[in-house]
């Protein structure tokens, strides 16, 4: 059970993630949130690059310890902390986002926040895990390379009227949001008691997909999650099942 949520704040650091793993290698215990102004050196998953320029945007990332965790059950913490960002930005903005497996949100069709999970074994266990958030939300340019398929609170919330971000106000419903998901997630493991939740904001539900992995690159039709949070497709008439990892699901029009 996760309960209690700490929350530390630096002006610059290189990433949050790498923060936290520095504090779990000296015992500090579960529930500690190091959030930050800027990354020097914001990462993805394999070694991509998160941009996250001064002030603008959340960094935030959260130290798990769970207790007798099965491997196979940590890439679903990412979809379990997926669902919690498009809750709190519902909750607050009423913006409605959607999830685009397995780590990003889009609205309207651009990404407006990317999740990376890492975590450190032990003795042949999990010894912890790092879940990272990286959330636009002041950002009104981004780098030339990304400017088609990113997006930002304050952007999304003026197509809609007004209105602006708050970065701490949006970190902390993050982390509330990611709490109720994560102690219903660690009861079993599994997405069995979100499954159904999580269906509703699946982006590109039945609509064809192209998988692209290190050696294949195929269309498919996204049907929805199975109870380990992995990706289910249909491919010539056959459901595959498609794990976290290197792959990237794109929408076969634009990015999403
Ligand atoms: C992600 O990877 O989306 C994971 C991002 C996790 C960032 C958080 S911030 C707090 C914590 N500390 C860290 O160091 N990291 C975590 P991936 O799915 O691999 O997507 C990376 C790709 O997203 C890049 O290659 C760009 O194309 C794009 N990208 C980079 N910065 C972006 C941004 N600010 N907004 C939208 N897209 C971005």
């Amino acid at each position: 059970m996760l309960n209690e949520i700490r929350y530390e704040y630096f002006e610059s650091v290189d990433s949050t993630n790498d923060r936290i793993k520095s504090r779990a290698h000296e015992e500090e215990s579960q529930g500690l949130v190091i959030s930050a102004g800027q990354q020097t050196a914001g990462k993805g998953r394999i070694g991509r690059k998160w941009e996250s320029p001064s002030h603008d945007s959340i960094a935030t990332s959260m130290l798990l310890r769970p207790d007798e965790i099965k491997l196979e059950a940590i890439p679903t913490i990412t979809v379990v902390a997926a669902m919690a960002v498009r809750d709190a930005l519902y909750r607050i903005y009423g913006l409605d986002g959607q999830i685009k497996w397995p780590n990003d949100i889009v609205i309207g069709g651009k990404k407006i926040c990317g999740i990376l999970t890492e975590m450190e074994m032990k003795d042949n266990k999990v010894w912890f895990v790092v879940v990272g958030i990286g959330v636009n939300v002041h950002n009104r340019t981004f780098p030339e390379d990304i400017a088609f398929k990113a997006t930002s609170v304050d952007l999304e919330l003026e197509k809609v009227g007004g209105g602006q971000g708050h970065r701490e106000e949006l970190t902390k419903e993050i982390w509330n949001s990611f709490k109720k998901y994560y102690n219903i997630f660690i009861e079993t493991q599994d997405m069995t008691g979100l499954k159904e939740e999580y269906e509703k904001h699946l982006a590109n539900r039945g609509n064809r997909v192209r998988i692209e992995d290190h050696e294949n690159s195929y269309e498919a039709v996204a049907l929805g999650i199975n109870e380990k949070g992995e990706l289910i497709v249909e491919v010539d008439s056959e459901e595959r099942i498609i794990r976290t990892g290197e792959v990237s699901v794109r929408g076969i029009y634009g990015y999403v």
